[in-house]
């Protein structure tokens, strides 16, 4: 199996996060052409966006779609809760991740410069990730996980998108983005020790540092 992606993509530390807690040994590998928009990379996945996953035959784009694939290959070490509301409840949560926050988030990310700052789309960008952050609060089940009592595919994509949070919107002013959210605030320290989504979230902060150095 390998994963086409660097560690600090919060998409490519989703597909981590299953992978290391089903055991699954894989490569991982960044987009040949040495970028996701290569020509090289655009044959594999044409969205041209990290991850990609190829399986022998089969290669998926799409963090969502490739863990959903895992979870159904490798039924062991489950990620779905075996009740069907909770099932709902995890597929629920990834949504309003995806969508209610990763999109503002995008929009905040691209405005982090003040001095080119557009400040009316960041504050679109604010208020839209906020009310994403506000609306899971509201769904998450409790502070150790976020459904139920046993990590499952919320876990995967949550605390990659929480750390993106907190570098993103310690720009804007706002180091402690989740003191509203405490719920949220708890379950993101739990995430951080958490023996299988720490390393991932330390992995991420260390790539991400390495990548900000390079720019530099
Ligand atoms: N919906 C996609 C999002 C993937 C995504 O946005 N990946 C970013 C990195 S975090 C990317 O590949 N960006 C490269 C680019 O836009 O050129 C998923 O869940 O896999």
């Amino acid at each position: 199996m390998k994963i086409y992606g660097p560690s600090f993509s919060p998409f490519v530390s989703r597909v981590r996060t299953a992978l290391h807690h089903k055991g699954i040994a894989y490569e991982q590998e960044l987009p040949p052409g040495g970028s996701a928009r290569s020509e090289e990379y655009l044959r594999i996945n044409p969205i041209g966006k990290v991850p990609t996953m190829v399986d022998g035959g089969v290669t998926l784009p799409e963090s969502e779609v490739i863990c959903e694939y895992l979870e159904e290959k490798y039924p062991q070490k489950p990620l779905m809760p075996a009740d069907l509301a909770a099932r709902g409840k995890v597929r629920l949560i990834n949504r309003v991740g995806d969508i209610y926050i990763v999109v503002p988030l995008f929009t905040l990310f691209a405005q982090l410069n003040p001095a080119t700052r557009d400040q009316a789309l960041a504050d679109t960008g604010l208020a839209g990730t906020r009310t994403g952050l506000s609306i899971l609060e509201g769904f998450m089940e409790g502070d150790e996980y976020a459904v139920g009592g046993a990590l499952t595919l919320a876990d995967c994509a949550v605390p990659p998108i929480l750390f993106f949070v907190h570098y993103i919107l310690s720009h804007f002013g706002d180091s402690e983005p989740l003191t509203n959210y405490p719920r949220l605030d708890a379950y993101w320290w739990n995430m951080s020790k958490h023996q299988i989504c720490g390393p991932i979230l330390d992995d991420m902060d260390t790539t991400f540092k390495a990548l900000l150095a390079s720019r530099a």
